[in-house]
């Protein structure tokens, strides 16, 4: 069975709500496809400069691609779409990570996964929440659900629109 991939994706500058829609459909192409999304996030910028409020979410799919070809996937999807990368944690038009790759794991400088600060977010808890609750982390030993228990973050997060099953 192919094993389920996450991703997170989030949207900070112009019009974010198409932009994440872009992204998924630019991912599509790629070879990812969607089978489960999140709502839609309005969420409180954490780290980085002032600046405006995210859109975040998050999808569950299938790939034939490994990991290294799908967060070269994921880097040029953001590429397409004219991200401009300036300051670490800053403004961007769309950001995608790769959050979980089923139960495998990566250290390199240029890819990790399960993305290492994933159980630190709730911009990324809680929609990853609504979509693999049940998730196993390989590296924590938790569920989704307890490290959202379990998350410190007290960043301000709003359901924009509700979740769907898409495939
Ligand atoms: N991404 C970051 C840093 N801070 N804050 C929110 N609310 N949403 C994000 O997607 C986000 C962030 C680095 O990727
Ligand atoms: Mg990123
Ligand atoms: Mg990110």
């Amino acid at each position: 069975m192919a094993p389920l991939v996450v991703l997170g994706l989030g949207s900070n500058l112009g019009d974010r709500q198409a932009a994440l829609e872009e992204a998924l459909r630019l991912l599509g192409e790629r070879g990812f496809r969607v089978t489960r999304r999140s709502s839609l996030w309005q969420t409180e910028p954490v780290g980085g400069p002032p600046q405006g409020w995210f859109l975040n979410a998050v999808v569950a799919g299938e790939t034939t691609l490994g990991p290294e070809e799908l967060l070269a996937a994921c880097l040029d999807v953001e590429q397409e779409m004219g991200r401009v990368r300036i300051e670490k944690n800053g403004p961007r038009s769309i950001d995608v990570d790769i959050l979980f790759f089923g139960e495998e794991t990566r250290e390199g400088p240029g890819l990790a996964i399960p993305h290492p600060r994933l159980h630190e977010r709730r911009f990324v808890l809680e929609p990853l929440n609504e979509v693999a609750p049940d998730l196993p982390h390989p590296v924590l030993g938790k569920t989704v659900a307890e490290l959202l228990l379990a998350c410190p973050d007290t960043s301000a997060v709003k359901v924009l629109s509700p979740a769907g099953v898409t495939a």
